[in-house]
């Protein structure tokens, strides 16, 4: 039935990472509902499918970077607090042995089109690889980061040695021991891969345009003796990730920066940066985010303890500038273990790719703004993704008047509660544009909003709604609250992929609720619990006015 090449289905979800997993349990063994997901790898997990470059890992805790179903963790326990994607791809296996997910998944099964049919009400969604499925609801849960970002540099296909994306790396590995690696790119992406290589005994050379505002993770081996007696909180745990600002065990501080002493101030910092992980991020000030001074002081503290970690003042000036490059936050940091000593060792090289921008790739290395022609043996491309849209705008879905998304997400991003779009009734989507995605831990961000999309089509079964749309009113009112939200903060400032930002040509805006998963939950419910405000039903127009 899977791998039949026309199915009929009530739901059709697209990826099978976490958010596609989610749904297909909850829809398919809750409701009773005839699900089946495409996904375009071979696998399950989502980016832990993709990623398997050196050093990829979840920047996250356990147990907050897991499901809450009781079936998933009653019986699995990690080797380590921040996993690595080995780990996560056992996770997976564990998943789909708890929860039977394979049997309803096809994979090798890009869409390449997905258009609502009025006449009989249902989706229409074909896959590169020849199948089509009709469905009732269509889901997509393709992720933030489904589409790579390649700049166009000249030469970039003429590269003789090894050239990877991180997001593509063999699964068999790279052998880089003893081998002249270049880093392009320093996310959190391209500091995993320097460190690591370095490690593994490469010559590392990191090529950076925006220094990384990285955080110590403070990585710790784990017992299962000790998880296991800490699994009588795990349900607590998983309701109170919902009622923080991004999902996780902690949240912002309710003190302002400069109503401590400095003092006080030097001794709270002194505690989160001992804590390690996100703490120094989501754990702090609570007007770290939105208030400049109090930002500064933040960042003040991070240079100090970064700095005190290099020794060459070049590679210091270059990884840990005295002057901000941006606000503190308002990229997503990185968490490292030993990324500054690693680059601190003489055989390895940092170049500021501010100052002399890389302008041509040759078959033996980089050339840089500068003239230099730096040589490589493996080239590494951390160079992210057409982040938060990409995936969804790369498909071929087609509004009900046959206009792509990609057409109607030209100039901005339009959508009602990150979750639906006007001209694309019954449709549904997760950890994308508008929704809490990137200011969220993945898994909170995923059962939020999954939970949301359950909640939404018992209701409309409950209600005999066959058809739900979000009006083009709700869509300019949410909008408008995306922005309201993130103009309260410091992040409009600074250019990153949360802001479009980091691909050329496209529109820069907001691309994710700023307004924390407590807020953005209540508006999910004030619109269900109120008739489903905002949207059209098959019934006629519930309420044009949100
Ligand atoms: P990111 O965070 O988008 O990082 C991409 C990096 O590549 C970043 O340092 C960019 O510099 C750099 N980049 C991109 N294009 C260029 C060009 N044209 N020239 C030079 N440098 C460039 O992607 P990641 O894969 O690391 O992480 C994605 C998310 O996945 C991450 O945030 C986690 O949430 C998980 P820039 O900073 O734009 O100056």
């Amino acid at each position: 039935e899977t791998y039949a090449q026309e199915i009929d289905v009530d739901v059709l979800i697209v990826g099978a990472g976490f958010g596609g997993v989610y749904l297909l349990h909850r829809l398919r063994d809750e409701l009773g509902l005839k699900c089946k997901i495409f996904e375009a790898g071979q696998d399950l997990g989502g980016i832990w499918h993709w990623n398997c470059y050196p050093g990829a890992r979840v920047d996250t805790q356990i147990p907050i970077y897991e499901y809450s179903f009781e079936k998933v963790w009653k019986d699995w326990t990690w080797s380590e607090k921040y996993p690595g994607y080995a780990e996560l791809r056992e996770y997976f296996k564990h998943v789909d042995k708890a929860l039977d997910v394979k049997k309803d998944v096809a994979f090798n099964s890009r869409v390449v089109h997905a258009q609502f049919d009025q006449a009989s009400k249902k989706w229409i969604v074909k896959t590169e690889d020849g199948r089509t499925a009709r469905a009732g609801y269509f889901i997509n849960a393709v992720g933030f980061a489904a589409k790579r970002h390649f700049p166009d540099w000249k030469g970039l296909d003429s590269f003789k040695g090894e050239m990877h994306h991180s997001s593509f790396w063999p699964d068999s590995g790279v052998d880089v021991k003893g081998k002249r690696v270049a880093v392009i790119g320093t996310g959190s992406t391209g500091v995993q891969i320097a460190q690591e290589t370095s490690r593994d005994g490469a010559k590392v050379t990191v090529f950076q345009r925006t220094p990384n505002l990285a955080l110590p993770m403070r990585q710790e081996k784990l017992n299962p003796e000790s998880q296991q007696a800490n699994k009588k909180n795990y349900a607590q745990l998983y309701k109170d990730r919902m009622k923080t600002f991004a999902g996780f065990p902690y949240d912002f501080a309710k003190k302002k920066t400069m109503s401590d002493t400095p003092e006080e101030r030097e001794k709270f910092y002194g505690k989160l940066w001992e804590k390690g992980g996100f703490e120094f991020w989501l754990a702090t000030y609570d007007d770290m985010l939105y208030d400049m001074e109090a930002n500064r002081q933040a960042y003040d503290y991070w240079a100090k303890k970064t700095r005190a970690r290099i020794q060459d003042p070049r590679k210091r000036d270059i990884l840990a500038p005295v002057e901000p490059p941006h606000a503190f936050g308002t990229k997503r940091p990185s968490l490292e273990q030993d990324f500054y000593e690693q680059m601190d060792k003489p055989e390895n090289e940092v170049v500021d790719i501010k100052a002399a921008p890389i302008t041509e790739i040759t078959e033996t290395g980089i050339i840089t703004a500068d003239g230099q022609h730096r040589e490589f043996d493996i080239i590494a491309l951390a160079t992210g993704f057409d982040s938060v849209t990409g995936g969804m705008k790369n498909m071929g879905l087609k509004d009900i008047n046959g206009v792509d998304l990609a057409e109607k997400w030209k100039l901005g991003t339009w959508t009602y509660l990150g979750i639906t779009c006007n001209g694309f009734p019954n449709m549904f989507f997760l950890y994308g544009a508008q929704g809490p995605t990137a200011f969220a831990n993945g898994p909170s961000a995923v059962e939020c909003q999954g939970e949301w999309i359950v909640d939404a089509i018992t209701k409309m079964r409950k209600e005999n709604v066959e058809v739900l749309e979000a009006t083009k009113e709700a869509e300019e009112a949410w909008r408008k609250k995306v922005m309201e939200e993130s103009d309260k903060t410091l992040f409009p400032g600074t250019s990153s992929w949360y802001m479009g930002a980091n691909v050329p040509g496209k529109p820069r805006e907001q691309l994710n609720f700023a307004g924390g998963l407590p807020m953005y939950t209540e508006a999910c419910y004030d619109s269900l619990d109120n008739n489903f405000k905002g949207f059209t039903t098959a019934k006629g127009r519930v309420d044009e006015m949100m």
